[in-house]
């Protein structure tokens, strides 16, 4: 729906697939109304107020808007909520898996920019992806707002029984999707906005990474103790100070002759990822800026004649417009010519993006892009785009260094979509025992959004954790489909080693433990890749009818078949486990329980309680798991 008579020129960021083969639409007119009908259902809509009802092939309703419309050039909708009804995905979020009674609002902050930590009354995040998931009696419906500007959606906040949905500009871009079944509604959403491509398989391996390897020799210390300790790891990482003065794509002094370092990591059986940030230092003198001038590669101030300038890390930058597919094109080849010292990954961080010294601690909204030929746009109107056209680049510049491997990419910002270029880490955590916890919600969360392939810093990136969250942080990252332990400058040392030995013993049977179940995860990344299905998995999408499942908070599902029930809290010797219906095998002592119940399962700091599922069986991958 639009405001006047012409749609606007700005293309989709988040849909993929274009093509859709036709379906067979009744259409009926009257006075008052216009009813769409098809083989699944039927859309009727008021002429006169806008409001609208969607009903699913039994007539049954599945959405039914109150007020639909603009308000001057925001278009807003009411929806009603029935009771019991939740809702989950949103993309990246803090708090809770149900988002009901909540305000979230998709605008992708620099989250430390703006509050002092994450916290679960955040509204907005790295990450916007204005997609819900909704669970009413059993029955699962979803909606998607293609709208890269600023909206905010009001769950059931100022009023309990509202859902009410705000842009700041641009279309009423709906879809909706009538379900019932989670997985049906997952499948349908990524084959609209993609899927996660397979990752080269050492991705799927330990991650070892710290804002502070500082030099070439730091990163090789860390690398011979990996091996001296028999850690399996297969990457290590290098956060900015790897840069000549934070000019991106560059090494400085501190690491001298990256090309025979790199050889050197790779010979020791390490891939490394260095991280990539948007900002161009401002440095007339610096090849990157002179040739992304020479091709007019810039976002524009207001007016949109001269090149915006602001602070971040390289000090005064410029940044390249992403949106612009030559410059797209451009930034893959610059990655290129950088990644061919060596390098096997590309990190792009700062990417919502996230600057300094401006107000709103990003462009400002009137900055000018140019997202197609003769199109022009306000950075407003197109804020949540910006990361993931970085993460397309960044992909695009992975292939074109490496044509015949698997590209890696990790992001911090993103639209809907994100997964067809990038993985997914949830961005600047602390390491405290409740961001321990708020990680399986966001998890989960993110990836009925469509996001596979996710992970938190484990250990926590600001602060320090004590030995017992750390080894708990540890055993939870080992089954989190990416699994990276990452720390802030001044957080004390957090290599695995560095919580004396028991912890030590215990972090590398959690690293062993994934790399047991490698093969299964790699189906769990086939299923993601062919079917668009999270890896680690709410309980709902497996029990969307069991309403005990369906709240649960603190367990998942890895793939179809293993339970997982972390501890998330100090001092536990046990926790309480809900096992929905079926029959599933603790995978430590091999007990078999009757499901749709809850038990108490036993959880020594050395063990997080797992159980496999009846009929997984025939999963070799998993039988191997018995201990
Ligand atoms: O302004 O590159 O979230 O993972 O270590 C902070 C330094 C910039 C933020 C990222 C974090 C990274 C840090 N970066």
């Amino acid at each position: 729906m639009a405001r006047g008579r012409e749609f606007s020129a700005l293309p989709s960021f988040a849909v993929e697939k274009q093509q859709w083969p036709g379906v067979g639409v009744t259409l009926a007119l009257s006075e008052s109304a216009v009813e769409l009908r098809t083989t699944a259902g039927s859309l009727r809509m008021d002429n006169a107020t806008g409001r609208w009802v969607l009903r699913d092939a039994r007539a049954r309703v599945v959405f039914e808007a109150a007020a639909c419309g603009f308000e001057g050039p925001r278009p807003r909708l009411a929806l009603v909520l029935r009771d019991g009804e939740s809702i989950h995905g949103l993309g990246e979020m803090t708090g809770p898996l149900d988002r009901r009674g909540l305000v979230r609002e998709f605008w992708n902050i620099d989250v430390l920019g703006h509050a002092s930590c994450l916290h679960s009354g955040l509204r907005s995040s790295y990450v916007s992806i204005p997609f819900a998931l909704n669970l009413h009696r059993g029955r699962a419906a979803g909606l998607f707002w293609d709208n890269p500007a600023r909206q905010v959606w009001d769950m059931g906040h100022a009023s309990p029984d509202r859902w009410s949905l705000r842009a700041d500009s641009g279309e009423m871009d709906l879809y909706l999707f009538t379900g019932p079944r989670v997985p049906e509604i997952v499948e349908r959403f990524t084959e609209l906005t993609g899927r996660t491509p397979l990752p080269p398989r050492w991705a799927l391996g330990y991650h070892q990474c710290r804002f502070g390897y500082t030099s070439r020799a730091e990163v090789e210390r860390v690398a011979a103790e990996m091996r001296r300790r028999r850690f399996p790891c297969d990457a290590l990482w290098l956060d900015i100070d790897h840069m000549d003065g934070h000019r991106v794509f560059t090494f400085g002094k501190r690491f001298p002759r990256p090309r025979e370092m790199l050889a050197k990591l790779r010979r020791a059986g390490f891939r490394v990822v260095a991280i990539a940030n948007p900002g161009v230092k401002n440095d007339p003198k610096f090849a990157v800026l002179r040739r992304g001038r020479a091709l007019d590669a810039f976002v524009k101030d207001a007016g949109g004649r001269r090149d915006f300038v602001g602070k971040v890390w390289p000090g005064r930058s410029r940044f390249p417009d992403f949106l612009d597919v030559r410059v797209r094109r451009w930034w893959a080849r610059e990655q290129a010519k950088f990644m061919r010292a060596g390098l096997d990954g590309i990190w792009c961080d700062m990417n919502e993006p996230a600057l300094f010294d401006t107000p709103g601690k990003t462009l400002p909204g009137d900055c000018v892009h140019r997202p197609a030929e003769k199109t022009t746009a306000t950075h407003a109107a197109v804020h949540n785009l910006y990361g993931q056209a970085m993460a397309a680049a960044a992909r695009e510049g992975a292939l074109l260094a490496k044509p015949r491997e698997r590209p890696f990419v990790l992001t911090r910002a993103g639209y809907a979509g994100i997964q067809r270029h990038a993985a997914v880490w949830t961005g600047d955590n602390s390491s405290t025992w409740e961001h321990l916890a708020a990680s399986v919600p966001a998890l989960l969360n993110l990836g009925l959004s469509g996001v596979a392939f996710c992970g938190t810093d484990v250990g926590g990136f600001l602060d320090s954790p004590t030995p017992e969250l750390f080894a708990r942080w540890m055993q939870l990252g080992a089954l989190m489909p990416f699994f990276r332990n990452h720390s802030n400058k001044d957080s004390r040392p957090q290599e695995p080693w560095e919580f004396g030995p028991e912890v030590e013993r215990i972090c590398r049977d959690a690293i062993r433990l994934r790399y047991r179940l490698r093969p299964y995860l790699e189906q769990c990344f086939t299923e993601a890749h062919e079917r668009g299905w999270p890896v680690m998995r709410p309980l709902l999408f497996h029990f969307q009818d069991d309403a005990v499942a369906a709240a649960c908070n603190d367990q998942f599902l890895l793939g179809a078949h293993l339970l997982v029930a972390p501890v998330l809290a100090p001092g536990v010797a046990s926790r309480s486990v809900y096992l929905p219906r079926g029959r599933w095998r603790d995978v430590w002592s091999w007990r078999a329980f009757r499901g749709g119940r809850h038990i108490l399962a036993p959880a020594p700091l050395d063990r997080v309680p797992l159980f496999v599922r009846e009929g997984a069986g025939k999963s070799v991958a998993i039988r191997k798991l018995r201990v």
